[in-house]
């Protein structure tokens, strides 16, 4: 076994090296070794100053996730950053990678800091759920100042060097390969000219500036959606300007323990590993991807402009075609506006976009253009026949060994792979708007698929810096079916009674960003509309069709893009208001119908539509169209806006406990006994007393 911290002597200089692959986390092991290591430089005689690196790739990435939500081991981690920063000799942290977390902790434990120019630090506890409880929300303020310290602390966003050396979290930025040999050169300075560094914990935090408090509140509640962690992380960064630094270590302490056992952290945690997990697909195990280095596009609307941006922003040269000359000009000026979009936020260069623009962007309009691309994503209209007669042609002209993707929200993809010569080149890559944007791809997988195409699918979401879940064939895949089955639910409560109104605010004060009324605005009720009149044909006798959403449609109401929907939008506002209209077309529904409208309380209205989801997401699982329950909770979390806190939808029914749901539904199901047929593996698990995770493997 490789020990976790090295010590040596080199020069008067003590090495401490942490090695603890993949990411340096502080399992009890490296605490108990940097414990041991610091005691050990203590007492070298030999050794003047020590520099504490990371072997690797990395220097500490954080507490080891791992090991949350078990009884925590001694050495305690604050324990040993206080005796790092109580040593009588200077101790030196040398960055590179990602110092996160107790990673960053541990460094401002320490009496100065170097980092690698690629370097960055960050306190990324809040999206875990916790706060910084190794002393970041008492030494961060000291060194950096309190606006500094809220910005990060409760934002948990990653900091390069460069912006770490302005706001005096490092000491010094060095343009440098091997962190170990900067951190020495750095050391030998320190002591040469009689420096000691300092302590953090020392430092004077200054007066406190209750104005920038009460501001960081207000924001952060607004931003935090009923998230906790990043307000109480508020109130720990405060406690260092209120109290002795002790005192403030043991309220971040108290605040910590209280974070470390609530709900949103399992949740967090559990989104976090699941998001890694959903790449754990039997193809990419099994197959090596083909090689991208280009990509075609067919369609420039919405949905094909945002993918082209997303891979021309990750390198891949990108060949769109369109139906005419038009409508390929109006492509590239879509494209031309996102990637405006980009400088404005500081997210490309305006060199870059030239480049883009006058040499790795092309478009066409002969399906000729794409004979040499490796990958092609087609984007046109939702239509079966159009699909088709595209992947005809396609199959025509495509090199043997391309690619081809439908980007389709719904249909079946085996059937437009038959349209094709082969099938095993054919796959689905489900894409969300904005296409550049959302972190979201669903890789649906034919029959016929090819296991290196799956495997491509997943590191070209990697490429992209997506998260990509593997879904199976079946209409709307994992999320679209399960949003068919939710809207449902609010359709009928909403024909019951509620008010659209009503279950948007129910569903934001869960914790969504938007209810499904206003996201339906968003997206266009046009494409639900057309979905429901495909289906009709096919539709179950038994199901109860609630027809106002029609209603809206048919004068032309598709939401936020016609000016109005189930909101209106005055004078192009982006945030619709109520529109007593839609209430009155409601209204006239219900009595068509004889329904004579009752109340919904938002807990009613919650109770409804997750259980509504739950229960289709086991059905998903039972027929494998996800992998696991974890793919489910992805794709709500990366594509639909399900509060990240929550964990998703399966996780949050454990939490619940399937008990508890299977009550709910089998109450519903008397109501409607085809809407809230209990699924048998929800039914299974609950009178085995299982919960979802058990179908999750390691998770
Ligand atoms: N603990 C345990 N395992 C971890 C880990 C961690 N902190 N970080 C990463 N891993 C595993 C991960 O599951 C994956 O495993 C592998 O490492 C590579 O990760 C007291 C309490 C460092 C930027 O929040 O942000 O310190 O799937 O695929 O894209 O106040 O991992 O291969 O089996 O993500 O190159 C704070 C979390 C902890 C950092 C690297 N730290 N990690 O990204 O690789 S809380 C964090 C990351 C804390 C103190 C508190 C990223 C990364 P597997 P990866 P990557
Ligand atoms: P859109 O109407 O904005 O764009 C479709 C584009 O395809 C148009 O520009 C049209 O000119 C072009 N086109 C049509 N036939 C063509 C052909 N034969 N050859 C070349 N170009 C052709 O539609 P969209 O919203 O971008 O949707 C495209 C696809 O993506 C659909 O399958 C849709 O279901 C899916 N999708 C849409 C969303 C969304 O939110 N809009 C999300 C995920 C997936």
């Amino acid at each position: 076994m490789i020990e976790p911290v090295r010590y040596s002597l080199e020069d008067g200089i003590a090495l401490i090296v942490i090695d603890n692959p993949p990411v340096n986390a502080l399992s009890r092991a490296v605490r108990a070794g940097l414990a041991d290591a610091i005691e050990r430089f203590a007492a070298d005689a030999g050794a003047r100053v020590a520099v504490i690196a990371g072997a690797g790739r990395t220097f500490i990435a954080g507490a080891d996730i791992r090991e949350f939500g078990k009884p925590m081991a001694e050495p305690f981690l604050p324990d040993v950053i206080n005796s790092v920063e109580a040593c009588a000799k200077p101790v030196v942290a040398a960055l590179h990678g990602t110092a996160l977390g107790g990673g960053l902790e541990v460094a401002l434990g320490c009496h100065a800091r170097v980092a690698l120019a690629s370097a960055k630090i960050g306190l990324p506890e809040v999206t875990l759920g916790i706060l910084p409880g190794a002393g970041g929300t008492q030494r961060l303020p000291r060194l950096a100042g309190a606006d500094a310290a809220l910005d990060l602390i409760t934002s948990g966003r990653h900091v390069g060097a460069v912006e770490a050396l302005k706001l005096g979290i490092v000491d010094a930025v060095v343009d440098a390969g091997d962190p170990l040999e900067a951190g020495k050169a750095f050391a030998r300075d320190l002591v040469a000219g009689g420096n000691t560094g300092r302590r953090s914990g020392e430092l004077d935090p200054g007066e406190k500036d209750t104005g920038l408090f009460s501001e960081w509140r207000a924001k952060t509640k607004k931003a935090a959606r009923g998230q906790l962690s990043p307000m109480v992380a508020i109130d720990a960064v405060e406690a260092a300007f209120d109290l002795p630094f002790d005192e403030g270590l043991a309220r971040e302490r108290a605040l910590f323990t209280e974070l470390m056992n609530s709900d949103q952290r399992a949740g967090l945690i559990h989104a976090f590993f699941a998001e890694r997990a959903v790449a754990k697909v039997p193809e990419a195990r099994g197959a090596e991807p083909r090689d991208i280095a280009s990509i075609g596009v067919i369609g420039g609307g919405t949905m094909g402009s945002g993918i082209a941006v997303a891979a021309l922003n990750a390198g891949l040269p990108v060949t769109l075609v369109e139906r005419d000359a038009a409508s390929a000009d109006r492509a590239r000026g879509i494209v031309a506006k996102l990637l405006d979009d980009g400088v404005r936020r500081g997210k490309l260069s305006d060199a870059r976009r030239e480049q883009i623009l006058g040499r790795d962007f092309t478009t066409a309009t002969d399906y000729a253009a794409l004979s040499a691309t490796d990958l092609v994503i087609e984007a046109v209209f939702e239509d079966m026949a159009v699909k088709k007669e595209v992947f005809t042609k396609l199959d025509a002209v495509a090199r043997p060994g391309a690619i081809l993707a439908t980007n389709t929200s719904y249909l079946d993809v085996d059937e437009i792979a038959a349209a094709t010569s082969r099938p095993q080149d054919v796959i689905g890559f489900h894409f969300f708007s904005p296409a550049h944007v959302m972190r979201l791809l669903e890789v649906v997988v034919a029959s016929e698929t090819g296991a290196d195409v799956v495997a491509t699918g997943f590191a070209l979401a990697k490429r992209l810096k997506k998260v990509a879940v593997r879904a199976g064939v079946c209409d709307g895949f994992i999320g679209n079916r399960l949003l068919n089955t939710y809207r449902k639910a609010a359709d009928y409560m909403v024909e019951d009674g509620a008010s659209p109104y009503e279950i948007d605010a129910a569903l934001v004060g869960f914790g969504f960003p938007m209810g499904p009324f206003a996201v339906g605005d968003l997206a266009g009720l046009d494409i639900a509309w057309a979905g429901r009149k495909r289906r009709a044909a096919t539709r179950d006798p038994r199901e109860r069709v609630v027809g106002f959403a029609d209603r809206l449609c048919e004068r032309g109401w598709f939401g936020q893009k016609t000016g109005r929907g189930f909101y209106l939008y005055e004078d192009g506002a982006r945030r619709g208001v109520p529109d007593p209209e839609v209430e009155a077309i409601i209204a006239a529904e219900r009595e068509a119908k004889g329904i004579a409208p009752r109340s919904f309380s938002a807990e009613e209205i919650v109770t409804r539509y997750m259980a509504a989801m739950i229960n289709e997401a086991a059905k998903i699982v039972e027929e494998g169209i996800a992998l696991r329950p974890l793919d489910v909770d992805v794709t709500t979390i990366a594509g639909y806006g399900f509060p990240r806190w929550r964990g998703g939808p399966m996780h949050y029914a454990d939490r619940q406990g399937l008990a508890s749901v299977l009550a709910d539904l089998r109450q519903l199901h008397a109501e409607d006994p085809f809407f809230w047929e209990p699924a048998p593996l929800l039914v299974r698990l609950a009178d085995a007393g299982e919960g979802f995770s058990s179908l999750n493997g390691q998770d």
